[in-house]
Protein backbone atom coordinates (compact mmCIF):
# COMPACT_ATOMS: atom_id res chain seq x y z
CA UNK A 1 0.00 0.00 0.00
CA UNK A 2 2.60 2.36 0.61
CA UNK A 3 4.94 1.55 -2.03
CA UNK A 4 1.92 2.44 -4.28
CA UNK A 5 1.32 5.42 -2.44
CA UNK A 6 4.95 6.38 -3.19
CA UNK A 7 4.46 5.44 -6.49
CA UNK A 8 1.96 7.36 -7.90
CA UNK A 9 3.56 10.55 -5.86
CA UNK A 10 7.08 9.87 -7.78
CA UNK A 11 6.98 7.70 -10.73
CA UNK A 12 8.12 9.67 -13.86
CA UNK A 13 5.16 11.49 -16.08
CA UNK A 14 5.64 9.82 -18.97
CA UNK A 15 5.57 12.36 -22.29
CA UNK A 16 2.76 10.33 -24.06
CA UNK A 17 0.30 11.07 -21.51
CA UNK A 18 0.83 14.45 -21.24
CA UNK A 19 2.25 15.75 -24.39
CA UNK A 20 -0.22 17.77 -25.99
CA UNK A 21 -0.72 20.10 -22.70
CA UNK A 22 2.71 21.13 -22.29
CA UNK A 23 4.59 21.30 -25.74
CA UNK A 24 3.83 24.32 -27.29
CA UNK A 25 1.54 24.05 -30.37
CA UNK A 26 1.69 24.95 -33.15
CA UNK A 27 5.23 26.98 -32.60
CA UNK A 28 7.97 25.84 -34.98
CA UNK A 29 10.95 25.74 -32.28
CA UNK A 30 14.58 26.23 -33.57
CA UNK A 31 16.49 23.53 -31.07
CA UNK A 32 19.35 24.86 -29.56
CA UNK A 33 21.91 23.61 -27.00
CA UNK A 34 24.15 25.62 -24.13
CA UNK A 35 26.59 24.21 -21.79
CA UNK A 36 28.95 25.26 -19.62
CA UNK A 37 32.88 25.57 -20.11
CA UNK A 38 34.71 24.73 -22.98
CA UNK A 39 34.44 21.14 -22.68
CA UNK A 40 30.86 21.84 -23.54
CA UNK A 41 31.75 22.34 -27.44
CA UNK A 42 32.11 18.36 -27.90
CA UNK A 43 29.44 17.55 -25.58
CA UNK A 44 27.32 19.49 -27.55
CA UNK A 45 27.70 18.14 -30.72
CA UNK A 46 26.55 15.24 -29.57
CA UNK A 47 23.74 16.31 -27.94
CA UNK A 48 23.03 18.05 -31.81
CA UNK A 49 23.03 15.02 -33.61
CA UNK A 50 19.58 14.33 -31.66
CA UNK A 51 18.37 18.18 -31.63
CA UNK A 52 18.65 18.74 -35.41
CA UNK A 53 16.58 15.10 -36.34
CA UNK A 54 13.86 16.35 -34.01
CA UNK A 55 14.50 14.23 -30.84
CA UNK A 56 13.49 15.26 -27.43
CA UNK A 57 15.57 17.54 -24.98
CA UNK A 58 15.91 14.85 -22.98
CA UNK A 59 17.98 12.81 -24.90
CA UNK A 60 20.10 15.24 -26.07
CA UNK A 61 21.27 16.69 -22.38
CA UNK A 62 21.73 12.79 -21.74
CA UNK A 63 23.82 11.57 -24.44
CA UNK A 64 25.81 15.07 -24.60
CA UNK A 65 26.89 15.09 -21.14
CA UNK A 66 27.86 11.30 -21.52
CA UNK A 67 30.89 12.59 -23.71
CA UNK A 68 32.13 14.31 -21.09
CA UNK A 69 31.74 11.67 -18.55
CA UNK A 70 33.69 9.59 -20.86
CA UNK A 71 37.12 11.86 -21.61
CA UNK A 72 39.51 12.06 -19.61
CA UNK A 73 39.64 15.65 -17.64
CA UNK A 74 40.16 17.05 -14.17
CA UNK A 75 36.50 17.18 -13.12
CA UNK A 76 33.60 15.32 -14.41
CA UNK A 77 33.47 11.04 -14.51
CA UNK A 78 35.94 8.68 -13.14
CA UNK A 79 38.79 10.23 -14.61
CA UNK A 80 38.51 13.13 -12.60
CA UNK A 81 39.99 14.55 -9.08
CA UNK A 82 39.64 12.17 -5.84
CA UNK A 83 38.42 13.39 -2.35
CA UNK A 84 40.69 13.86 -0.04
CA UNK A 85 40.89 10.22 0.86
CA UNK A 86 41.63 9.25 -3.23
CA UNK A 87 38.12 7.95 -3.68
CA UNK A 88 36.62 9.77 -7.30
CA UNK A 89 33.34 10.28 -6.06
CA UNK A 90 30.38 11.51 -8.76
CA UNK A 91 27.41 13.51 -8.69
CA UNK A 92 24.72 14.45 -11.17
CA UNK A 93 21.11 15.35 -12.12
CA UNK A 94 18.38 15.24 -15.19
CA UNK A 95 15.19 17.21 -15.58
CA UNK A 96 12.75 17.57 -18.29
CA UNK A 97 9.88 19.37 -19.53
CA UNK A 98 7.19 17.59 -17.24
CA UNK A 99 9.58 18.76 -13.77
CA UNK A 100 10.19 14.89 -13.93
CA UNK A 101 13.93 14.69 -12.15
CA UNK A 102 16.47 12.23 -10.92
CA UNK A 103 19.95 12.54 -9.40
CA UNK A 104 22.73 10.32 -8.04
CA UNK A 105 25.41 12.11 -5.31
CA UNK A 106 28.28 10.49 -3.29
CA UNK A 107 28.32 7.42 -6.25
CA UNK A 108 31.90 5.49 -7.15
CA UNK A 109 32.90 3.36 -9.79
CA UNK A 110 30.36 3.51 -12.47
CA UNK A 111 30.97 5.90 -15.53
CA UNK A 112 27.57 7.59 -16.04
CA UNK A 113 26.51 9.25 -12.97
CA UNK A 114 23.55 11.09 -15.77
CA UNK A 115 22.44 8.15 -16.88
CA UNK A 116 22.16 6.48 -13.60
CA UNK A 117 20.05 9.89 -12.61
CA UNK A 118 18.15 9.48 -15.58
CA UNK A 119 17.08 5.69 -14.43
CA UNK A 120 16.12 7.23 -10.95
CA UNK A 121 13.98 9.54 -12.88
CA UNK A 122 12.27 6.77 -14.62
CA UNK A 123 12.21 3.43 -12.60
CA UNK A 124 11.75 4.43 -9.04
CA UNK A 125 9.03 6.82 -7.39
CA UNK A 126 12.01 9.36 -5.50
CA UNK A 127 14.11 11.96 -6.90
CA UNK A 128 17.56 11.52 -5.69
CA UNK A 129 19.82 8.15 -4.36
CA UNK A 130 23.44 8.80 -3.00
CA UNK A 131 26.04 6.48 -1.96
CA UNK A 132 26.22 2.87 -1.73
CA UNK A 133 22.49 2.61 -2.65
CA UNK A 134 22.82 4.59 -5.86
CA UNK A 135 25.72 2.86 -7.04
CA UNK A 136 23.22 -0.61 -5.78
CA UNK A 137 20.45 0.40 -7.88
CA UNK A 138 23.11 1.25 -11.09
CA UNK A 139 24.31 -2.09 -10.57
CA UNK A 140 20.87 -3.50 -10.45
CA UNK A 141 19.70 -1.34 -13.72
CA UNK A 142 22.89 -3.14 -15.24
CA UNK A 143 25.66 -0.53 -14.85
CA UNK A 144 29.21 -2.02 -14.81
CA UNK A 145 31.13 -1.24 -11.56
CA UNK A 146 34.15 -0.12 -12.85
CA UNK A 147 37.87 -0.24 -11.18
CA UNK A 148 38.40 2.07 -8.37
CA UNK A 149 41.67 3.24 -9.50
CA UNK A 150 42.02 6.41 -10.64
CA UNK A 151 43.44 7.61 -13.96
CA UNK A 152 47.10 8.92 -14.52
CA UNK A 153 46.46 12.47 -14.03
CA UNK A 154 44.49 12.44 -11.47
CA UNK A 155 46.53 9.71 -9.29
CA UNK A 156 49.07 12.55 -9.86
CA UNK A 157 47.39 15.23 -8.94
CA UNK A 158 46.63 13.43 -5.59
CA UNK A 159 50.15 12.76 -4.99
CA UNK A 160 50.88 16.42 -5.14
CA UNK A 161 47.89 17.62 -3.55
CA UNK A 162 48.69 15.25 -0.53
CA UNK A 163 52.39 16.45 -0.55
CA UNK A 164 50.97 19.86 -0.04
CA UNK A 165 48.54 19.61 2.21
CA UNK A 166 50.63 17.34 4.23
CA UNK A 167 47.31 15.70 4.87
CA UNK A 168 47.16 12.79 7.29
CA UNK A 169 43.72 11.35 7.66
CA UNK A 170 42.36 12.20 9.88
CA UNK A 171 43.90 15.82 9.81
CA UNK A 172 42.88 18.57 11.56
CA UNK A 173 43.85 22.17 9.97
CA UNK A 174 44.15 21.18 6.42
CA UNK A 175 41.01 23.08 5.65
CA UNK A 176 42.60 26.53 7.01
CA UNK A 177 45.84 26.54 5.45
CA UNK A 178 46.49 29.59 3.14
CA UNK A 179 45.83 27.48 -0.40
CA UNK A 180 44.02 24.43 0.39
CA UNK A 181 40.69 26.27 2.76
CA UNK A 182 38.48 25.41 3.28
CA UNK A 183 37.42 21.86 2.80
CA UNK A 184 39.65 21.96 -1.39
CA UNK A 185 41.88 24.21 -2.73
CA UNK A 186 39.94 26.87 -5.12
CA UNK A 187 42.66 26.62 -7.42
CA UNK A 188 44.43 23.93 -8.42
CA UNK A 189 48.63 24.37 -8.76
CA UNK A 190 48.65 25.40 -12.18
CA UNK A 191 46.13 28.74 -10.70
CA UNK A 192 43.22 27.47 -12.53
CA UNK A 193 40.31 27.27 -10.69
CA UNK A 194 39.38 23.73 -8.91
CA UNK A 195 36.13 22.73 -10.71
CA UNK A 196 34.54 22.27 -14.25
CA UNK A 197 31.24 20.87 -14.07
CA UNK A 198 29.35 19.97 -17.20
CA UNK A 199 25.68 21.55 -17.36
CA UNK A 200 23.78 21.24 -20.18
CA UNK A 201 20.23 23.34 -21.27
CA UNK A 202 18.73 22.21 -24.17
CA UNK A 203 15.67 23.25 -26.30
CA UNK A 204 13.95 21.01 -28.64
CA UNK A 205 11.55 21.58 -32.21
CA UNK A 206 8.84 20.68 -30.02
CA UNK A 207 9.59 23.85 -27.83
CA UNK A 208 10.41 21.83 -24.82
CA UNK A 209 13.47 22.10 -22.11
CA UNK A 210 15.50 19.69 -20.44
CA UNK A 211 18.65 20.24 -18.25
CA UNK A 212 21.85 17.95 -16.87
CA UNK A 213 24.74 18.23 -14.50
CA UNK A 214 27.47 16.10 -13.98
CA UNK A 215 30.63 16.64 -11.55
CA UNK A 216 33.04 14.81 -9.86
CA UNK A 217 33.03 18.41 -7.39
CA UNK A 218 35.64 19.84 -5.98
CA UNK A 219 38.81 17.93 -6.18
CA UNK A 220 40.39 16.87 -2.96
CA UNK A 221 36.67 17.59 -1.18
CA UNK A 222 36.00 16.32 1.91
CA UNK A 223 34.83 12.70 1.71
CA UNK A 224 30.82 12.53 1.50
CA UNK A 225 30.63 16.17 0.44
CA UNK A 226 28.08 16.94 -1.82
CA UNK A 227 27.87 20.04 -3.80
CA UNK A 228 25.07 21.70 -5.79
CA UNK A 229 25.37 20.15 -8.98
CA UNK A 230 23.15 16.75 -8.26
CA UNK A 231 20.86 18.98 -6.29
CA UNK A 232 17.31 20.43 -8.36
CA UNK A 233 17.16 23.94 -7.83
CA UNK A 234 20.79 24.53 -6.89
CA UNK A 235 22.78 22.89 -10.00
CA UNK A 236 19.87 22.60 -11.96
CA UNK A 237 16.54 23.30 -12.82
CA UNK A 238 13.83 23.50 -16.13
CA UNK A 239 10.62 24.90 -15.69
CA UNK A 240 8.65 24.03 -19.18
CA UNK A 241 6.71 27.65 -19.16
CA UNK A 242 9.71 29.76 -18.29
CA UNK A 243 13.01 28.49 -18.89
CA UNK A 244 16.25 26.84 -17.69
CA UNK A 245 19.23 27.08 -15.65
CA UNK A 246 22.41 25.47 -14.67
CA UNK A 247 25.48 26.37 -12.14
CA UNK A 248 28.57 26.01 -11.95
CA UNK A 249 31.33 26.78 -9.46
CA UNK A 250 31.77 26.93 -5.59
CA UNK A 251 29.36 24.67 -5.15
CA UNK A 252 28.26 25.75 -1.81
CA UNK A 253 27.14 29.22 -2.27
CA UNK A 254 25.16 27.98 -5.18
CA UNK A 255 22.85 25.82 -2.73
CA UNK A 256 22.75 28.90 0.00
CA UNK A 257 20.66 31.01 -2.50
CA UNK A 258 19.10 27.62 -4.40
CA UNK A 259 20.54 29.55 -7.24
CA UNK A 260 19.22 27.56 -10.13
CA UNK A 261 15.72 27.88 -8.83
CA UNK A 262 15.81 31.44 -8.05
CA UNK A 263 17.95 32.48 -11.68
CA UNK A 264 14.27 30.79 -13.37
CA UNK A 265 12.04 32.69 -10.96
CA UNK A 266 13.41 35.97 -11.98
CA UNK A 267 12.88 34.98 -15.26
CA UNK A 268 9.17 33.97 -14.52
CA UNK A 269 9.04 37.71 -13.32
CA UNK A 270 10.36 39.07 -16.65
CA UNK A 271 13.85 39.28 -16.44
CA UNK A 272 15.69 38.03 -19.59
CA UNK A 273 18.71 35.15 -19.16
CA UNK A 274 21.10 37.17 -18.53
CA UNK A 275 19.40 39.76 -16.59
CA UNK A 276 18.37 36.95 -14.06
CA UNK A 277 21.98 35.29 -13.46
CA UNK A 278 23.31 39.00 -13.07
CA UNK A 279 21.12 39.59 -10.30
CA UNK A 280 21.69 35.83 -8.50
CA UNK A 281 25.37 36.49 -8.52
CA UNK A 282 24.76 40.13 -6.64
CA UNK A 283 23.02 38.27 -4.37
CA UNK A 284 25.84 35.68 -4.11
CA UNK A 285 28.10 38.69 -3.59
CA UNK A 286 26.17 40.68 -1.26
CA UNK A 287 25.79 37.68 1.07
CA UNK A 288 29.73 36.97 0.76
CA UNK A 289 31.40 40.48 0.68
CA UNK A 290 35.25 40.12 1.08
CA UNK A 291 34.93 36.21 0.28
CA UNK A 292 34.09 37.05 -3.18
CA UNK A 293 37.11 37.30 -4.65
CA UNK A 294 38.16 33.58 -3.56
CA UNK A 295 35.08 32.00 -5.28
CA UNK A 296 33.59 31.61 -8.33
CA UNK A 297 30.01 30.62 -9.88
CA UNK A 298 28.33 30.98 -12.63
CA UNK A 299 24.89 30.61 -13.97
CA UNK A 300 23.82 30.11 -17.54
CA UNK A 301 20.25 30.10 -18.37
CA UNK A 302 17.85 29.86 -21.29
CA UNK A 303 14.09 31.39 -21.74
CA UNK A 304 11.40 28.68 -23.25
CA UNK A 305 12.01 30.80 -25.80
CA UNK A 306 15.58 30.20 -26.55
CA UNK A 307 17.04 33.21 -25.57
CA UNK A 308 20.27 32.73 -23.87
CA UNK A 309 22.44 34.24 -20.97
CA UNK A 310 25.41 33.72 -18.23
CA UNK A 311 27.05 35.60 -15.50
CA UNK A 312 29.70 34.87 -13.07
CA UNK A 313 31.61 35.89 -10.55
CA UNK A 314 34.96 36.36 -12.10
CA UNK A 315 35.66 36.90 -15.81
CA UNK A 316 36.83 33.24 -17.14
CA UNK A 317 33.85 31.62 -17.53
CA UNK A 318 32.72 29.98 -21.18
CA UNK A 319 29.91 28.62 -22.15
CA UNK A 320 29.39 26.26 -25.35
CA UNK A 321 26.17 27.20 -27.89
CA UNK A 322 24.96 25.25 -30.87
CA UNK A 323 22.11 25.56 -33.23
CA UNK A 324 21.27 25.50 -36.59
CA UNK A 325 23.66 28.65 -37.14
CA UNK A 326 25.95 29.03 -34.73
CA UNK A 327 28.72 26.42 -33.00
CA UNK A 328 30.54 28.72 -30.63
CA UNK A 329 32.28 29.03 -27.50
CA UNK A 330 30.86 32.25 -25.59
CA UNK A 331 32.36 34.16 -22.73
CA UNK A 332 29.98 35.18 -20.05
CA UNK A 333 30.35 38.87 -18.73
CA UNK A 334 31.19 38.74 -15.17
CA UNK A 335 30.90 40.66 -11.81
CA UNK A 336 34.82 41.54 -11.39
CA UNK A 337 35.67 43.03 -14.73
C1 LIG B 1 30.44 21.58 -6.97
N1 LIG B 1 29.45 23.08 -8.54
O1 LIG B 1 30.56 20.40 -6.67
C2 LIG B 1 30.30 21.94 -8.41
C3 LIG B 1 31.64 22.14 -9.00
C4 LIG B 1 31.60 22.87 -10.27
O2 LIG B 1 32.66 23.84 -12.00
O3 LIG B 1 30.67 23.32 -10.77
N2 LIG B 1 32.63 23.09 -10.89
O4 LIG B 1 30.50 22.48 -6.15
Amino acid sequence: MQSLTLLSAGAAIHPSKVSAQSKKAGLVNKPLVISTWDAGLLANKKAWTILQKGGRALDAVEEGVKETESSLNCCVGLGANPDRDGHVTLDACIMDEYHNCGAVAFLERIKHPISVARRVMEKTPHVFLVGEGAQQFAVSEGFSLESPELSPAAEAAYKNWLQKSNYKSPSINVENKKDHGPFAPYRLENGEWNHDTIGMLALDKSGNLSGSCTTSGAGFKMRGRVGDSPIIGAGLFVDNEVGACVATGQGEDVIRVAGASSVVGLMRGGLTPEEACKKMIERIVSIKKDKVKDIQVAFLAISHRGEVGAFSIHPGFTFAFRSEDAEELKKANSWFK
